[in-house]
Order: C-alpha cells, then sequence, then structure tokens
C-alpha cells in the first residue's frame, strides 16, 4: 500500500493490516476539543485499550507536527492530548500539514484518513449532522460517510442538533442507519429520539454481514451502527432537553458559530450538568470501542485451514 507522503503510519497498525489482522480506527477531535484535560487523555488510552482487549489493534489517527499519524503510541497521546490543536475535517488537512500543526481529526477527517490506510471500521461518539442553529450548517461527517465505505460505530447524532433534518440528509446521501438491538436513532445523552433507523442488527455478527451486503452491490457509502449509551448512564431527554436549549441560546447570544460550535455545546452542557454529561459522554465512547472491535473481528474473512 503507498500512502501520500505525509501519511505516517505506526509499526503496531502496518503490521496488522498487512497480517491481514482487525484493526479499529479511533477519532481524536474528541481528545482535543470534546473532552476536557485529563478525562481526555485518560479516555483516549481506555478507548484503545477497549480494543486491545478484544485482541484488536487500535489505530487512533490524528495529525502531528504536520503528519497524518495512523496509530499514535501512548507518547504521541500524551502529545496530541495537551497541544494548542486544530481541528481536522477533510479542508483542515493541507492547512496542517504546510503549517506543520498538530490537530485531531473529526469523524469526517477520521473516515478520509483511516480509509486511505485500508481501515474498514472506526468508533465514535456520536457524529455531526444538520445543526438546530443554523440549518445551513451541516456537519462535513455527513458528506464522508455518504462517499466513504466504511463502517462507522455512534451512538447516533449529537442530541444538539437537529436530528430529524440529520436523519433526512443521511436518507438523501444513501447512508443506512443502523439501530444495534434497537429499532430507535439513540440520541447520544439519551437512548431515545422518537426516530427510527432504517434497519436493526443484534450482533457484531450481523452488522459485519449487513456491512458485506451493501459493500457487495457496490455503494460507495458508508455504513452507520447506532448504539444507545448503557442503560445506567443515560440522561433521559427531559432532563438534557432544557440544558441544551439554554446553552444554544447561549451560543446563540455570544455569535458562536462554525467549527466552534460543537466543542462550546459540549463544554456548556457539561458545566451546566455538573459534569454528568460527561460521563455519559465516556461511557457510550468505550461502549462503542468494545463493539467497534467486536464487528471488526467479525469483519475478517475466515480463515482457511488448511488440511493435514
Ligand atoms: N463525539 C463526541 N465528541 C466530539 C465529537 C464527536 O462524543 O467531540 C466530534 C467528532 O469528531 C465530530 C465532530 O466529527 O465533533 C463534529 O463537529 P462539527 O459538528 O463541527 O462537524
Ligand atoms: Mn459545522
Amino acid at each position: 500500500m503507498t500512502l501520500p507522503s505525509a501519511f505516517k503510519i505506526s509499526s503496531d497498525v502496518n503490521r496488522a493490516l498487512q497480517m491481514g489482522q482487525p484493526v479499529l480506527a479511533l477519532e481524536s477531535t474528541v481528545i482535543t476539543h470534546g473532552l476536557p484535560s485529563p478525562h481526555n487523555l485518560s479516555l483516549a488510552r481506555d478507548m484503545e485499550a477497549e480494543a486491545r482487549n478484544e485482541g484488536v489493534t487500535p489505530a487512533t489517527i490524528a495529525v502531528l507536527n504536520g503528519l497524518i499519524q495512523i496509530g499514535l503510541s501512548d507518547s504521541e497521546l500524551e502529545e496530541l492530548a495537551v497541544a494548542k490543536a486544530m481541528k481536522v475535517s477533510q479542508r483542515d488537512f493541507a492547512a496542517a500539514i504546510v503549517k506543520k500543526a498538530s490537530g485531531g481529526t473529526t469523524v469526517a477527517g477520521t473516515l478520509f484518513a483511516a480509509h486511505k490506510a485500508g481501515i474498514k471500521v472506526f468508533s465514535t461518539g456520536g457524529i455531526g449532522g444538520v445543526q438546530k442553529e443554523a440549518r445551513f450548517d451541516v456537519s462535513p461527517d455527513m458528506l464522508a460517510l455518504a462517499n466513504t465505505p466504511m463502517l462507522v460505530v455512534c451512538a447516533g447524532a449529537k442530541s444538539i442538533l437537529d436530528l430529524p433534518a440529520t436523519l433526512e440528509y443521511l436518507e438523501t446521501v444513501g447512508v443506512p442507519v443502523v439501530g444495534y438491538q434497537t429499532d430507535e436513532f439513540p440520541a447520544f445523552y439519551s437512548r431515545q429520539s422518537g426516530l427510527k433507523t432504517s434497519a436493526r442488527v443484534d450482533s457484531p455478527a450481523e452488522a459485519a454481514t449487513f456491512a458485506r451486503a451493501h459493500w457487495d452491490l457496490g455503494f460507495g457509502s458508508g455504513v452507520l451502527i447506532c448504539q444507545p449509551v448503557p442503560s445506567g448512564d443515560e440522561i433521559l431527554r427531559r432532563e438534557i432537553d432544557p440544558i441544551i436549549e439554554q446553552a444554544s441560546a447561549e451560543a446563540r447570544e455570544k455569535k458562536i458559530s462554525g467549527q466552534a460550535l460543537t466543542p462550546f455545546l459540549l463544554k456548556r452542557i457539561n458545566e451546566l450538568t455538573s459534569g454528568k454529561s460527561m460521563r455519559t459522554n465516556i461511557s457510550f465512547l468505550l461502549n462503542n470501542a468494545r463493539l467497534g472491535a467486536q464487528i471488526a473481528k467479525a469483519m475478517m474473512p475466515a480463515r482457511k485451514v488448511r488440511a493435514i
């Protein structure tokens, strides 16, 4: 595999890919912009541990000093967690490379880099979508999902978004929205949204079979596997919705928009819930890393056993 010169692949990830072993891609905007220090670093390590516990090689993806890295060492994770980092979607890679800057890759950015490296499965918290505050603000995650044949495990789209519009968008661009052990699209902090998914699977093997069936038809889009937050860690909609309203109103007042909007809302909601929303966020990030790893294993072709 020849990667563009701006890429650097870790020896662990390279070995696993060469040997046909399962690899799980993990994003890094959640480290640089999603969670406050020091929770960001421990979360990054814990997500990798979830993959390793399943016998899967984690590939955290980020830009470090102008290089697009597929797989980070522990000291590189540390460096990223304290770096003054950019938020890197597709259009930001060249800017980061020429400035030799560091950045956390969003879902869209991670899809680009992971796909180039030949990785098929990726776990995140919640995908971006259509913003409620500015319906013309559609996350680049939507188009990246439309154009990248990878399986993405998420807890739905962030409930700070316009969820019905986000689902309409995914329908328009042909991305299957698959509930994991549910028929309902999960809403990030909450298990329920009142909105339906387009399909359902109940096991990692079924998720793998579903994705294969989609790609075998020649479709080039992603497959979204949506796993609700574990019920013990959920925040019910009636509790979180007024807080989201308040945070959104503050964003409006402060005229916060563009790339800064999602990080502002996540931070403000965490303050307004005295840290509860962050615990919920961490719970589903880890849960999604575990499921992503299980699906990555299930996607491996059955090994042929040679007759003696
Ligand atoms: N999920 C989380 N926390 C996050 C994100 C997702 O639990 O911080 C990040 C993802 O990287 C996603 C990005 O791609 O937020 C979306 O940002 P925007 O809405 O600006 O596209
Ligand atoms: Mn946006």
